[in-house]
Order: C-alpha cells, then sequence, then structure tokens
C-alpha cells in the first residue's frame, strides 16, 4: 500500500510538528535569507532537513529544544505560499538587503502584508539590516524610515545590521533567536 499521497497532503497542509517552536526566515528575494539561514545553522547546531523551491526546513537546538526554521522563498511567485507556514511561527525574521534602497518600498509592502496575519500577531519580528559590507548600504535609521517601522504598533520587533556573507552582526541574530525561544 501507498500512503505517499497522502503523507504529502497532510504535510503540505500542517507543515509544522506539533512540539518546539517556529522560526521563520522572509524577505524579498536576494536580500541573504539563505546565506543567513546557513550562517545560523554553524552557531545553533543546525541541520537541513527538506528543501522544495518554495521553502528549505532545517531543525534547530536551542536552549535544549527543538527548534524548526523554515527559510522561505522570497520570489513573487512563491509568495503565495508564505501563509502556509504561519499558523504556528513563534519567532519572525526579516531580511533586507540594505544596499538595495529600490526595493525597500517593496520590502515594506510585503512585510505589511505578513504582519496583518492574525496567527502573527503575537511573533516577537527581528528586521536584519544586512549587506552592510556593502557600499551604499543605508544607514539603519534610513531603513525604519523607509520600511515605516516606527509606525509597528503592538509588535515587539528589533532591528540589527549585519553581513550575513563576512558573519559580522551573527552572532547577535543567534543571541536573538535564543532569548525569543528561552520564553
Ligand atoms: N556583500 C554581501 N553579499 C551578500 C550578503 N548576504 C548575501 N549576499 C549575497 O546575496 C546573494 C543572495 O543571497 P541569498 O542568501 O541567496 O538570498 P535569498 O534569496 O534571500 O535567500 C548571494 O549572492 C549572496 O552571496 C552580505 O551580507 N553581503
Ligand atoms: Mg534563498
Amino acid at each position: 500500500m501507498c500512503f505517499h499521497g497522502p503523507v504529502s497532503l497532510i504535510k503540505k497542509v500542517l507543515p509544522f510538528s506539533s512540539q518546539g517552536s517556529s522560526l521563520l526566515i522572509l524577505g524579498l528575494d536576494n536580500a541573504g535569507k539563505t546565506t543567513l539561514t546557513t550562517r545560523l545553522a554553524g552557531i545553533l547546531n543546525g541541520a537541513s532537513k527538506e528543501s522544495t523551491k518554495e521553502a528549505s526546513e532545517w531543525t534547530f537546538k536551542v536552549n535544549k529544544s527543538k527548534l524548526q526554521l523554515w527559510d522561505l522563498n522570497g520570489e513573487l511567485k512563491n509568495r503565495q505560499v508564505w501563509p502556509d507556514y504561519y499558523q504556528k511561527a513563534k519567532v519572525l525574521i526579516f531580511v533586507i538587503d540594505s544596499k538595495d534602497g529600490v526595493r525597500l518600498g517593496e520590502a515594506r509592502c510585503v512585510l505589511c502584508d505578513v504582519l496583518l496575519h492574525e496567527e502573527l500577531q503575537k511573533a516577537p519580528l527581528l528586521i536584519i539590516s544586512n549587506k552592510k559590507d556593502t557600499i551604499g548600504s543605508l544607514p539603519t535609521s534610513t531603513v525604519v524610515d523607509l520600511m515605516g517601522l516606527d509606525r509597528l504598533e503592538g509588535r515587539e520587533w528589533a532591528i540589527k545590521e549585519c553581513s550575513v556573507e563576512t558573519g559580522d552582526g551573527i552572532q547577535e541574530v543567534a543571541d536573538w533567536i535564543t532569548g525569543k525561544i528561552k520564553k
């Protein structure tokens, strides 16, 4: 007997296991999400589980408990499946390419849409202003301004500068995650 069909269907509808916490890594394509995930795996005992064109699943060990991490594909055509992952997300990370001022407006709209989802109402949010090693990287105050972050109401949020390529700021991101998963 073959259960492949139904099991795949259940997995698609319920991408999370019932145990542990879940973290979503979101952002536009090319922001640095996958590079960040790989870097974090080195610090937080991460192991890659499954990868599709829409999402990569990882398991991390944080504070002796299991953390499921999902690195979601940020291309426009793949963003429509993001809500499938919102149900049990405890923590959100939104990665921004700080040298791509042209796409900050798009990033703002995408983040706005994400935060409107009821399931994510209580999830703390970390914005990562990435690619700080590049010439033309925008200062954090400009990113906060252009993303409208100071207008976020009723949401626990923080912003950190990072260069996931060089590793600068990664430890602070890992510490932030560890602090949130403790709660
Ligand atoms: N200079 C620089 N390049 C980066 C940084 N982070 C990511 N990149 C590059 O940006 C491109 C997209 O990164 P990737 O992690 O695949 O982005 P994703 O589409 O959000 O998953 C790759 O060529 C990375 O090497 C960074 O902090 N600095
Ligand atoms: Mg990616």
